[in-house]
């Protein structure tokens, strides 16, 4: 006879984390309350990866900078991350413009994880894709309406003036000029936004002579081919939950968190714990 009471789903804590040959994250926005840090680190339990890109925003300095935030699961993030590379995975980080602090050690190795301004992905079937945040991407698309008429050159000096006209910014205390501010102020035309998004940074990936673009920075995870370019974007660790992987057999394809888990397996929640404890302790502020 069958027992009796509820029927449990079987514990997950046995269940062999899926093999895939990269991963690729952005936007997690560590220090900011919005980012979901415990759904990331459950995502990194059922994934481990040959190669994982972190492609910009894993930090967030401009909240860090105005409101101070943190969380024992932000610090848990980064420690997975240095873990996996001392084990042997090949981590690189391509810091955003949230964490546009990190550029200045561009070329350098922290514990094993290469920081560099954009990075190269070659897939099984030998594509090279370029990985990059995307934020190079702004200061054309504020243009780009006037700028389809002129020439590539002009377009290759806005895409470097975009990084100095921010860098200015910031030195006079300015916010960083936030596209997705910006659509949100747009909502009526943030299709044909994210489209030039995608056009931008498909067409300076082709002139680089590269097969594909991977990027993050507008939040909407995406894999498509434009003018017979790859681009990939991996989403957010704020509002989708979504990475991008490329599996053993060179496949790419979105990962969402809630497909994670079978339909009615009990899922171990960071946040599950937290409502049992006293509130969370966050790190004091250091006085400066
Ligand atoms: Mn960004």
């Amino acid at each position: 006879m069958a027992s009796a009471g509820p029927r449990r789903a079987p514990p997950v804590a046995h269940n062999p984390a899926t093999r895939v040959r990269a991963i690729f994250i952005s936007d997690v926005h560590l220090g900011t309350p919005g980012c979901k840090a415990e759904h990331l680190l459950d995502f990194l339990r059922y994934h481990d990866s040959d190669f994982l890109y972190l492609v910009g925003d894993i930090l967030d300095g401009w909240a860090l900078r105005s409101r101070f935030f943190w969380h024992q699961t932000h610090n848990d993030v980064i420690q997975k991350v240095l873990r996996r590379a001392r084990k042997g995975t090949h981590v690189t980080y391509v810091p955003g413009n949230h964490d546009e602090v990190a550029r200045q050690f561009c070329g350098l190795n922290f514990g094993d994880v290469a920081i560099c301004d954009e990075a190269v992905h070659t897939l099984v079937d030998g594509r090279r894709l370029w990985v990059v945040h995307g934020d190079l991407a702004d200061g054309v698309i504020r243009h780009a309406k006037w700028l389809a008429h002129l020439g590539d050159t002009l377009y290759d000096c806005l895409l470097w003036t975009n990084r100095h006209f921010n860098a200015l910014r910031a030195r006079l205390g300015f916010g960083y000029w936030s596209l997705s501010q910006y659509l949100k102020h747009k909502v009526k035309n943030a299709v044909s936004f994210i489209s030039d998004f995608e056009h931008v940074l498909v067409r300076e990936g082709r002139r680089r002579g590269f097969d594909g673009v991977v990027c993050g920075h507008i939040h909407k995870a995406q894999i498509h081919t434009i003018d017979g370019l790859l681009y990939c974007n991996c989403g957010d660790w704020v509002e989708s939950l979504t990475a991008l992987v490329e599996t053993l057999e060179g496949e790419l394809k979105i990962v969402t968190w809630d497909s994670i888990h079978a339909p009615g397996e009990r899922v171990l929640r960071w946040n599950d714990a937290e409502t049992e404890q006293e509130p969370q302790p966050s790190i004091a502020v250091p006085a400066t």
